[in-house]
């Protein structure tokens, strides 16, 4: 490997070297030891877009690869794969802008970033690598589809979705926001549609609690509990005057307000406003049904004034036996509770407007805390629960609901009372929606289900009439995944919701034992793919299964996963979805899959804002390669700061992270001595405390103070007349997860034969760590007074004088007689007055 000999330091002779020599040893193809313990480090894949890499991914990968490099140093068996999210919009569409087919530009897409992310000298193990649209993995998806369909949690709904016309498909709650596209910003609509759903809400509960135990940011559990959203209240029946069994359910939070119950509201979905509507009302109410169908549940939920029409039906308070009128009113959500809210004016803001507008009585319940000013509910609702007092007796209830309850204390009475009675009880509800897991589109994996299909003749016959029984989906046999994307030259979306798939009417349509059948003709969401991709990683070339028991049980779960906030929810989300329902299965063991989670901090441009090329101020990674280095380029964006918090991209700071590569080059490449006499005690010592320092840093995922004392280290070093070879070599070893070319090259010239990727990673001697002075408390009486600075091995008399020469413990002890003083050396002084 002596082929290298300039004495500059140049990365662009000497990083395609060592990557050469990476690939060329399979330095980096995991394996598991027995006896090891094991590291599972895993980064977000990529989707390939066309722009290529931006500098945003090189942080996170560098993260995990210093994380991944060190574990090998420490002997660990290390897991460090990569891989393609490949399917989706983006491919797609970045497809239709260049007119070229999906597959072709997604190809080539991976190309430039393989080539892209090897030229940084990721230490990923390649063997491993996965694209989401290779047929070979698409058979696993649409395998843990069926499995989702065979336990019910995949099934067909027509429900109001939203429907992009701008993208040509349809999109999940999460992917709207403000009733525009996330992706694009483009209007989205409310329209039925038969659509596949994923039955996420039975796992809400378990998605909610088990975030408790998450080794997770605190703001990214705080967004899933919220997206979650689970609220614990009461479920109470009103019964319907006049026709017997009939009656309406409704959610509340507030059961300590039925008493105060004016009237009952329908959500207009609700199955009982059509059959409850009198005659005189039908019509101003199908008017109003047919007008709140076209409306999104954030407007519904949103809007300011709050509208409804009366049924011209009445329901009976259970609690009072009072009769109140029942409406229709779109500011209630069909898939929320139970799809009916009781209104309770006096104390419910939109109750209450509601009640101003259409006239409906206002009857106060709880009253405000004693002492507290008096609250006037005719014009305002009062609001508060948690200093209220349940201010009124109640017909009929005095013996469990009292003058005086707290509001939580009538809640929990009143909730009991029902149960007992068998007009309802406790109920917890959840904002979470079942996930909308169909797409209107080409380039993503096919749903594995078809239907039979009524025709005369030949379906395939353009003119041919036919009907496609969708309420009868048969899931594709597992022996015939993976089910094939059709070769389609037209792949653009249309304005007809069925996709582009059935343009492809040869593969639609089939023959089956002499009936024609018709596959489905919408796609998966690019999130399917992404939802198991850690764990194909396990087993990338297993054909007869997704992966083995054997490799989960050597390498999962993964111990650290890092990725941008972006994915806060959505992605994180529907992993942790998934992976449950394959724990519930039997095929995983872990009911997380994700121990340890960290999000980079974005990068922004020089000029302190979002990259973005409108913006010009993109900065690309090759480019920063060319000029200074991928490894300076790492070590640059570990040094910008802390590693989740956002920072701008500086190209003068890169520089100064380039000379000292430089500096480092220069004093591991210069007069490096054996001589144990160059090795002094202050060096040693410098030595030990940055092992110790950087060894502890990035355990820690503090990159950027790591590079610190790494700095610190290497001038000292090139300040001696001779550089130490222990010290130079240590520095070498720590400095290599960074920097990994320059570490390789550096203990190549410093004569050693194999690559650095499993020296030992440096340990240091306590002895030499030890600082000779050192802080320790002070207690009187056992209660902390002062620090005291000492020498690590004072003796009981220096640590007496000391702490007695310290103003704050004399204050203490003034006046008092001293007892006992206790001294535990490096560690505490305690003095017992009386
Ligand atoms: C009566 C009441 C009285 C309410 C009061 C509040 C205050 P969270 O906490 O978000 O779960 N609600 C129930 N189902 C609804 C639906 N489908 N669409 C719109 N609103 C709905 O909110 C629960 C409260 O939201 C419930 O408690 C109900 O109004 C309303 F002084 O019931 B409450």
């Amino acid at each position: 490997m002596n082929d290298v000999q300039a004495d500059r330091y140049d990365p662009s002779v000497i990083e395609p070297k060592w990557q050469r020599y990476w690939d060329e040893h399979n330095t980096f193809v995991s394996k598991r030891h027995p006896g090891k313990k094991k590291l599972y480090v895993l980064d977000m894949f990529p989707y390939p877009s066309g722009a290529g890499l931006h500098v945003g991914h090189p942080e996170g990968y560098t993260a995990t690869d210093i994380v991944a490099r060190q574990a090998r140093m420490r002997g660990l068996d290390v897991l460090h794969p990569m891989g393609w999210d490949a399917f989706g919009l983006p491919a797609e569409q970045h497809a239709i802008a260049t007119n070229t087919h999906p597959s072709d530009t997604t190809r080539k897409n991976i190309a430039t970033f393989k080539r892209q992310l090897k030229s940084l000298g990721f230490s990923y193990d390649w063997a491993r690598e996965l694209d989401t649209t290779d047929p070979g993995y698409v058979k696993w998806t649409q395998w843990i589809f069926l499995k989702l369909f065979e336990r019910g949690l995949a099934y067909q709904a027509s429900s109001p979705v939203n429907w992009c016309a701008a993208l040509g498909t349809v999109l999940a709650n999460e992917e709207v926001i403000d009733g525009k596209s996330e992706r694009g910003d483009y209007p989205v609509e409310r329209l039925p549609l038969r659509q596949w759903m994923l039955k996420i809400t039975a796992y809400a509960d378990r998605l909610d609690a088990d975030l408790g135990e998450l080794d997770w940011p605190e703001s990214t559990k705080a967004k899933q509990h919220h997206w979650i959203g689970r609220s614990e209240g009461t479920e109470i029946d009103f019964e319907v005057e006049g026709v017997s069994n009939a009656k309406v359910r409704v959610f509340t939070t507030r059961a300590d307000t039925l008493p105060g119950v004016t009237y009952v509201v329908l959500a207009p979905e609700h199955p009982l406003v059509v059959t409850l509507a009198s005659p005189s009302q039908a019509a101003a109410v199908n008017e109003y049904v047919d007008a709140a169908k076209r409306k999104s549940d954030l407007d519904r939920s949103e809007a300011k004034t709050k509208t409804g029409v009366a049924l011209g039906a009445r329901v009976r308070n259970p609690l009072t036996g009072d009769l109140v009128p029942l409406w229709v009113g779109d500011y209630v959500i069909a898939g929320y509770g139970t799809g009916a809210v009781m209104a309770v004016p006096a104390h419910d803001e939109r109750d209450h407007a509601f009640a101003r507008a259409y006239d409906q009585a206002i009857v106060q319940v709880v009253d405000p805390a004693a002492g507290a000013p008096a609250v006037n509910v005719t014009e305002a609702a009062f609001t508060d629960d948690g200093v209220a007092r349940y201010g009124r007796l109640v017909r009929g209830a005095s013996d469990f609901v009292r003058s005086g309850m707290t509001s939580a204390e009538a809640r929990r009475a009143i909730t009991a009372w029902l149960s007992i009675v068998g007009k309802g009880g406790p109920r917890i509800t959840y904002r979470l929606r079942d996930w909308v897991f169909s797409r209107q589109r080409y380039w993503g994996e096919p749903i594995p289900i078809y239907f039979p299909v009524t025709c005369d003749g030949d379906p395939r016959v353009p003119g041919e009439p036919y009907t496609i029984h969708y309420e009868q989906p048969i899931p594709v046999p597992i022996e015939e995944l993976p089910l094939r994307l059709p070769v389609l030259d037209d792949f653009r979306p249309g304005t007809d919701p069925v996709g582009p798939l059935a343009r492809a009417a040869d593969w639609r349509f089939f023959q089956q034992d002499g009936r024609w059948c018709a596959r489905e003709t919408n796609t998966m969401p690019q999130w399917a793919g992404s939802c198991w991709y850690y764990l194909r990683y396990l087993d990338p070339h297993n054909e007869l299964k997704a992966w083995s028991q054997a490799s989960y049980d050597d390498w999962m779960p993964v111990d650290l996963y890092v990725g941008g906030g972006e994915h806060a929810v959505l992605h994180l989300l529907y992993a942790r979805f998934w992976h449950k329902v394959l724990f519930d299965i039997g095929v995983v063991k872990d009911a997380e899959p994700f121990h340890k989670l960290v999000h980079q901090g974005m990068i922004l441009g020089e000029n302190n804002e979002k990259m973005s090329k409108a913006r010009g101020n993109v900065v690309n990674p090759d480019d920063i390669v060319r000029a200074f280095g991928a490894d300076a380029l790492r070590t640059y964006e570990m040094f910008m700061g802390p590693l989740e918090q956002v920072k701008p991209w500086q190209t003068n700071a890169i520089e100064g992270v380039r000379r000292f590569l430089d500096r480092a080059w220069t004093v591991a490449t210069g007069r490096v001595s054996d001589d144990a006499a160059a090795y002094d005690e202050a060096t040693q010592k410098l030595v030990h405390k940055t092992i110790r320092k950087v060894s502890a840093d990035i355990e820690a995922l503090r990159f950027n103070t790591a590079i610190s004392a790494l700095m610190i280290l290497v001038k000292h070093l090139g300040s001696l007349p001779a550089v130490p070879r222990p010290g130079v070599e240590a520095a070498v070893l720590l400095l290599s997860p960074f920097a990994p070319h320059l570490g390789e090259e550096l203990w190549e010239r410093l004569g050693h034969a194999t690559s650095l990727a499993y020296a030992p990673w440096p340990s240091f001697d306590p002895a030499l760590v030890r600082d000779d002075v050192i802080e320790i408390g002070v207690q009187v009486n056992g209660k902390f007074r002062a620090t005291i600075t000492l020498a690590a091995d004072a003796d009981e008399a220096a640590a007496r004088e000391a702490a007695l020469a310290e103003p704050k413990v004399r204050a203490h002890l003034e006046g008092k007689a001293m007892k006992k003083f206790i001294y535990v050396k490096g560690k505490i002084v305690n003095i017992m007055v009386g």
